[in-house]
Parts: structure tokens; sequence; C-alpha cells
């Protein structure tokens, strides 16, 4: 008889004595992350089939006004978060401004920040390719008992108590760290319970994937071009393979079990390239470093860049720590 595998829940409560603060609240948040996952997974999963039919109205299969995806699963997330009475505010990519949530004795007792990018990637929803929410939690550095304010968002990454992400693929599953290495659980829908599938996950120190829009190749820095040249030589273990999903999620988490590197560099498009800082590479960026990889803008530490607006960019290179490091060097090289 195989061994039950340990559900998420499980591992939360098992795991939250090595959580340095109060555990019992962390353990209550990242529940309240899994069942937003599973409220989105359910309709990420019939996204097609409710386009079809949303096609003849503006209404879908339950009569309801359709959502656009990722304006769903931000409400989503928000909602579930909002409930626990554990978290003071919330910054989404899906909103101009943080939220700030006040605890239920009104008394600004929460708390937790969370930001969260609610539905990465969600153009391929059309295209029936995978998709990923993101999440990153902080303590608040001003005062409990104060309202939340920006900058219990704009802290540095290194600072963050936990991140991960839900990725919508042939399954689905949440992968998270709260500074003590990742682990994966994979969802089975028959039953609605997370188990435990990819423990103690980490990146090879090497790979040979590399993961970037070569579309915008010619906007590149020198530094990035030569090393796409490099990654296409002949020579040792090289020419690599290119993959690019177009789904941050997606290209992280096959080149985090694979081994592998991703790239979003400045481009004289995107002058700060085009993810952003906060709530997309910071919890890719802790992740990385937690699975024995490594992250940077190709010069700075992801986790160590200040941050200064809650939607900034940064240039974005994360992946298999040799990788990663070889990439540094081409940059530093055509400086
Ligand atoms: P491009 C999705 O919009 C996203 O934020 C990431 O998930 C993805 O890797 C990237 O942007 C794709 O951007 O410009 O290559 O289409």
């Amino acid at each position: 008889m195989s061994e039950q595998k340990q559900t998420l829940g499980e591992f939360i409560i098992k795991n939250q004595s090595s959580f340095q603060y109060s555990s019992g609240e962390l353990s209550s948040l990242l529940n309240s992350i899994r069942l937003a996952a599973k409220i989105v997974n359910h309709e990420v999963n019939k996204a097609g089939l409710v386009d079809i039919i949303g096609a003849a109205g503006d209404t879908n299969i339950q009569g309801e006004d359709q959502q656009k995806l990722d304006v769903y699963a931000n409400d989503k997330f928000i909602q579930t978060l909002t409930k626990r009475n554990i978290v003071c505010g919330i910054a989404s990519e899906e909103e101009d401004d943080f939220i700030s949530i006040n605890s239920q004795d009104k008394n600004h007792q929460n708390k937790y920040v969370v930001l969260i990018d609610p539905l990465d990637g969600s153009s391929n929803i059309d295209v029936n390719v995978s998709v990923g929410t993101i999440f990153s939690i902080y303590r608040r550095v001003t005062p409990v008992g104060t309202p939340v304010q920006l900058e219990d968002f704009l802290q540095k990454g290194s600072e963050q108590v936990a991140a991960g992400y839900v990725v919508y693929g042939t399954s689905t599953m949440l992968v998270y760290t709260t500074g003590h290495g990742v682990n994966g659980f994979t969802l089975n829908p028959a039953i609605g319970s997370f188990y435990l599938s990819h423990p103690n996950m980490e990146f090879p120190e090497d790979g040979n994937i590399y993961s970037v829009n070569e579309g915008n190749y010619i906007h590149f820095p020198q530094g990035i071009k030569n090393y796409i040249k490099y990654c296409q030589e002949e020579e040792g273990d090289r020419p690599y393979t290119s993959r690019y999903i177009g789904s941050l999620v997606s290209d992280f988490h096959r080149n985090m079990i694979k081994g592998g590197i991703y790239l979003y560099p400045q481009s004289s498009k995107n002058p700060n390239g085009k993810l952003r800082l906060l709530y997309e590479c910071n919890p890719m960026a802790f992740l990385a470093e937690q699975a024995n990889g490594k992250s940077s803008d190709g010069f700075t530490r992801t986790l160590d860049v200040e941050p200064t607006e809650l939607h900034q960019r940064v240039p974005f290179i994360c992946g298999s720590k040799n990788m990663v490091e070889k990439a540094e060097e081409f940059m530093r090289n055509a400086q």
C-alpha cells in the first residue's frame, strides 16, 4: 500500500514551528492562499468552455456577467485574504494602489502584507497555455494599531517571510517557501486537496535551457546579446535548448526542475525590463535562492534592490546558479 502523501495543510501545521514569527497566523494566511488557488483553478480550467459560451453574449455559463479571468483571480485572492483577519494590506498587479485592510476589532492589529500577481500570463488563457499566480508575504514595518502604509510594501525582497506561486498547468501545483527550502504540492482535483509531490525542490547548478523572448534581441544590451550567442555556440554542452512559454511561472517551474535560466532584460523598448519587482521578481527570486538558484538584474541581486514604487519594473535574470553567473559575466564584460 503506497504511503499516503502529506497534504499541504498537514505540511503547514508540521512546519509552522520552524517559522520565526507567530506561526499560526502564517499558517492561516497560507491556507487562505490555498483556498483561493483552488477557486481560481476551477475557473481557469473551464476558461475555454466559458469563453465559448460567453461568446454568445456578455454572460457566462452561470448567467453571471463574464469577468476577465485576471480580474476574477484578483477578486478571489483579495476576498479570501481579507476574511482571515491576518492581513493589514494587499498590493496587486490589478490594483493601482495598495488596499488597506482593517482587523475585525478595527484597531489595525493585523501584521502581514501580501503582494500578488493574481494571474500572470493571462493572455495565454485564450490559447490554452498554462498561467500562474505569484504571491509575496512580508510582516508590516509600521506600528501595529495604525493603518498600513506604502512603506510596508516597499520592502527589499530579502525581507520576505514567505513567497510562492500556483501554476495552472497540465496539473495545478502550489510551490512555496518560508525560508526553509522550496516544496511543491500538486492538486488532486477529485478531492480538492494539494499533496506534497515535490519535496525540497532545487535548481540544478547547471542547465541547458535558456528562456528569453528572442524577438527582442536587437533591443537587448550587448552583454545579453553576447550571452545569447554563447548559448547558441557549438561547444561542450552547448548549444542550449531555447524554451520560452511566455508565462514566467511555467518557464521558472520547468527550469527549476530541469535546470535553466530565464531572462527578461532591459531593452530599448523596456528600459527597466517588463517584470514587476514586488510581486513577480522578488517572490521568484526568493524561491530561486531557497532552491539553490540565483537571481539578479545582471549586476545587483534581485532581493537587494531597494524598491521605490509599487509597480516598478526591473531587469530579471533567474535560474541555475552557474548559468546566471555566466550571464552576469557577459554583462560585466560588455560594460
Ligand atoms: P513577452 C506575462 O505577461 C509576463 O509577465 C511573464 O509571465 C512572461 O514571461 C512575460 O511577461 C512575457 O512577456 O514580452 O515576452 O510577451
